[in-house]
C-alpha cells in the first residue's frame, strides 16, 4: 500500500510531523494499526538499523528517525493495545550501576521497540538489585545491559551474579552492549548475547523470544 511506503519513508528521514499526519490518514482510510506499524513504521525503523549498522548514517540521524517512530506510535499504541496486538516480548534495559552514559542504550531501546518488542526502561545507574526486581515483577525474557565506562563493566557480572542468586538465572536471556564491550566478556561472564550496535541487538533479541 502506497501510504505504508510513505509512512516508512518519512520515518527514514526523520519527519515526525508527516509520520504523525500519515499514520492518522492510514487510520482513516482503514488500514489496520497491526498494518501500520509492521510495514510502515517497523519496515522504516528496519532500514534505518541497517543504515546505521552499514555507517551509511549515524546517531543524529537515528536519534530523529526514533523520534518520528515515537510519534507514530503515540497514535498507535492505545489502538494496538486495545485491538489486542501483543508485543513479541518483554525486555528489561538499563545502563549498569556508576555509569550515566544513555545515548547508546536509548537508541538499543528505541531500535528494539521497532522491532516489537515491550521495553522496561530502568535509565542509568542500575543496580543489580533494580534489574532482578524489574525483571520479576515484569516477567521479562530479556535482560539487556549497557556500559560504556571499562570501570563500570564488570557491574554486568554482578547483575548476572544478582539474578543467580535471586533463581531466575534460566528465566531470562541476559544481553551486554557498549563500546568497551566485547563477545570475549560475554563469554567469561556467562552473558547469553553481545551485540555491537543498536541494530544487531534488536535483531539478537527478537532472535530470543521468536
Ligand atoms: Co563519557 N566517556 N564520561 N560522557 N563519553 C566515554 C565513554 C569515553 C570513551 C571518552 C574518552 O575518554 N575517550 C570515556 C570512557 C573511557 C573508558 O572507560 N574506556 C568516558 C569517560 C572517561 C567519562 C567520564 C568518566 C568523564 C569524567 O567525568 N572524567 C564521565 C563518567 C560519567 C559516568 O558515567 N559516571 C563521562 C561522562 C560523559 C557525559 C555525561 C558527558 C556524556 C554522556 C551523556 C549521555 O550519555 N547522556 C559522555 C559522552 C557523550 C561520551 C562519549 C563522547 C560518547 C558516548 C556516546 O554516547 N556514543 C564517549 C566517547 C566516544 O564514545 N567517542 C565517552 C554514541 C553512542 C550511540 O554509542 O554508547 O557506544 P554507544 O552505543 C552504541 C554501542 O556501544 C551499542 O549500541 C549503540 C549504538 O550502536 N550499545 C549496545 C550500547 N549499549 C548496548 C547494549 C546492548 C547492545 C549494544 O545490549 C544490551
Amino acid at each position: 500500500m502506497e501510504i505504508l511506503k510513505e509512512i516508512s519513508e518519512a520515518l527514514q528521514v526523520g519527519n515526525a510531523k508527516k509520520v504523525k499526519e500519515l499514520v492518522q490518514k492510514a487510520l482513516d482510510d482503514g488500514i489496520s494499526p497491526k498494518d501500520i506499524l509492521n510495514n510502515g513504521l517497523i519496515d522504516g525503523m528496519n532500514i534505518v538499523g541497517v543504515k546505521f549498522k552499514n555507517n551509511e548514517i549515524y546517531v543524529p540521524e537515528v536519534l530523529i528517525a526514533a523520534r518520528a517512530m515515537q510519534a507514530g506510535m503515540d497514535i498507535l499504541k492505545p489502538l494496538l493495545t486495545a485491538s489486542g496486538v501483543k508485543p513479541i516480548g518483554k525486555v528489561v534495559i538499563g545502563t549498569v550501576k556508576g555509569d550515566l552514559h544513555d545515548i547508546g542504550k536509548n537508541l538499543v531501546k528505541m531500535m528494539m521497540q521497532g522491532a516489537g518488542l515491550e521495553v522496561i526502561d530502568l535509565g542509568v545507574d542500575v543496580s543489580p538489585e533494580k534489574f532482578v526486581n524489574a525483571a520479576k515483577e515484569n516477567d521479562a525474557d530479556i535482560v539487556a545491559l549497557s556500559a560504556l565506562l571499562t570501570t563500570t563493566m564488570p557491574g554486568m557480572k554482578n547483575v548476572i551474579a544478582a539474578l543467580e542468586e535471586a533463581g531466575i538465572r534460566d528465566k531470562v536471556k541476559v544481553m551486554i552492549g557498549g563500546a568497551p564491550v566485547t563477545q570475549n566478556y560475554a563469554d567469561e561472564i556467562g552473558a547469553d548475547g553481545y551485540a555491537r550496535d543498536a541494530a544487531s541487538a534488536a535483531e539478537m533479541a527478537r532472535e530470543f523470544v521468536l
